[in-house]
């Protein structure tokens, strides 16, 4: 009697769950090919499995007890429901989960903190990695992968099948980062943040900030109410300026960090300065009058080097931003300072080297730095000289790729642009993508290479639709460029790959420049 009614609530509850959802079920999908084309950056190893693992209402996500794995699982479950209307249940207790993604920390195949395995079977997607943040990496890879549409099941729902296999993967370069100068042009909080979700989507890891120019001084500095008071009021072409408050910034970084970007802030100096001097004039070292600046030439502007009380600001503004910045690095800028006697520049960089030490953080400055007396811990970031770079490497130092002829996302496409400069070079989107950084000049050998960043100068652009013109789609070559090996690398295969990022680009209203050298989808 007892077991008769036992199997009648059982009977029962069946109906009920058929009646209001269809019965979970192990699913036997077809054999679906694991997307290869699907990914930018090409991972280090794919293998193609049998059968494909389906997403629909009993699939969910779980993780190991690690609050970071949790945000992660988050995350993920968030940007699926931004793709396909699905909201699939983080750690949940639910019985009708017959399909998980497991999110484990534990050994990869490679040995590196973002390196990652993700595994996909039939019933289960499980990504293995040292580190939240090569889980992170991971789930990206697993993003690119859920299709745009479904399929209709025996089950009648609709089910999202990714096809089985494993995917071995590790990055070629420890940095992987592009640059925003928002201080030709301000760019809000919310264009930054835009920016870093498709830093994130190709698996970079860096945004340097470009904060201070002649034009426009754009960080909070609590001793220093003018330099945003005056310096921020500025830009090219006469707009509105604008400055992050130290929340704002605090905010910028904390959503980076969400997504293991760092955030490396640049103050430039000592060229390149006439907005701080326009705003404390006892900082500058030209002698001329000073007036607010919103052309576009450089050069012209230099600190005092001479004055303790120019390094008495600077340290106090070096201090205030690396309070609010978790991350290493301080970026001190260092580039075309022509009106600064060569002794001069070199007693400058080595002073406030030693600044920036005193904060604990790591200098980066453009390539010209290497000139100076610097610790060979101090990173020179390669843009024009290759004789500087060379001198950086033979004094030890890590050295950025960013090459303008190459890797500079502000110049134009070709002759009919809207936007950019030439001065470099045209770079059009194959351009771009083809070349080496290891292998980029002679001087500047592999070991030394710390990795890659393409900066967006902003002299010819104001608003958000006009940076993804230049940005777009050259920034998602320069992400594989940074992430994959140079062997896996080859332009007719990532131009297959590269359209079917498309309906991403699109799905977020992303202005990309359609290039003629690419068969888009209409
Ligand atoms: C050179 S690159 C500069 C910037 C300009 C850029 C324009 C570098 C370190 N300095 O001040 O914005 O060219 O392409």
């Amino acid at each position: 009697m007892k077991k008769l009614r036992a199997l009648l609530v059982i009977f029962l509850g069946i109906c009920i769950l058929a009646a209001c959802t269809d019965t979970p079920q192990p699913l036997n999908l077809p054999d679906i090919a694991l997307e290869r084309d699907a990914l930018v950056p090409i991972p280090k190893e794919l293998q193609e499995g049998e059968g494909a693992f389906g997403l629909d209402q009993f699939t969910s996500i779980s993780t190991a007890a690690n609050p970071d794995l949790q945000k992660i699982a988050e995350f993920l479950s968030q940007e699926v429901a931004g793709r396909i209307p699905l909201k699939i249940p983080v750690n949940s207790t639910g019985d009708s989960l017959v399909r998980t993604i497991a999110l484990n920390l534990g050994t990869p195949k490679y040995d590196n903190n973002e390196a990652y395995d993700l595994i996909i079977n039939a019933d289960s997607v499980v990504i293995t990695s040292l580190t939240p943040e090569g889980a992170f990496r991971g789930v990206q890879t697993l993003l690119q992968l859920v299709p745009e549409e479904g399929i209709d099941t025996l089950a009648a729902h609709t089910l999202y099948p990714i096809g089985a296999g494993a995917i071995f993967d590790a990055p070629n370069f420890e940095y992987r980062g592009s640059m925003l100068d928002v201080a030709r042009h301000f760019f809000s909080v919310e264009d930054v943040k835009k920016y870093i979700d498709f830093l994130a989507y190709y698996k970079m890891n860096v945004l340097h900030l470009h904060l201070t120019d002649d034009q426009g001084w754009r960080i909070q500095i609590d001793a220093y109410p003018e330099l945003t008071g005056i310096g921020a009021s500025t830009e090219v072409g006469g707009e509105a300026g604008g400055f992050y408050t130290k929340d704002d910034y605090k905010e910028l970084v904390a959503y980076a960090a969400a997504r293991y970007i760092t955030i490396i802030p640049e103050v430039d100096m000592p060229g390149h300065t006439n907005a701080a001097s326009v705003s404390y004039p006892f900082l500058d070292g030209t002698g001329k009058p000073l007036k607010p600046y919103e052309g576009t030439l450089v050069g012209f502007s230099t600190f005092d080097t001479r004055k303790d009380t120019v390094y008495a600001f600077i340290d106090k503004v070096i201090e205030e931003i690396a309070a609010i910045t978790p991350g290493p690095y301080f970026h001190i800028g260092g580039d075309e300072s022509h009106s600064t006697a060569k002794a001069d520049y070199r007693y400058f960089v080595n002073r406030v080297g030693q600044l920036v030490e005193k904060h604990g953080k790591i200098m980066i400055g453009w390539d010209e730095i290497a000139n100076a007396e610097v610790s060979p811990t101090a990173i020179a970031q390669f843009w024009s000289e290759e004789q500087n770079a060379r001198t950086a490497v033979q004094k030890n130092m890590k050295v950025i790729m960013s090459p303008a002829k190459k890797a500079y996302l502000d110049m134009q496409y070709d002759s009919l642009s809207k936007h950019g400069l030439h001065w470099a070079a045209y770079i059009p989107v194959d351009s771009a993508y083809n070349w080496d950084p290891e292998t980029y000049s002679e001087g500047i050998p592999r070991e030394n290479i710390l990795g890659i960043e393409a900066p967006l100068w902003s002299e010819t652009i104001s608003n958000i639709s006009e940076l993804e013109y230049l940005a777009f789609p050259r920034l998602i070559g320069y992400a594989e460029l940074g992430w994959s090996d140079r062997n896996l690398r080859d332009w007719e295969d990532y131009k297959r790959r590269l359209i079917r990022q498309v309906p991403h680009l699109e799905r977020n209203n992303v202005q990309f420049y359609r290039s003629p050298k690419i068969d888009w989808p209409d």
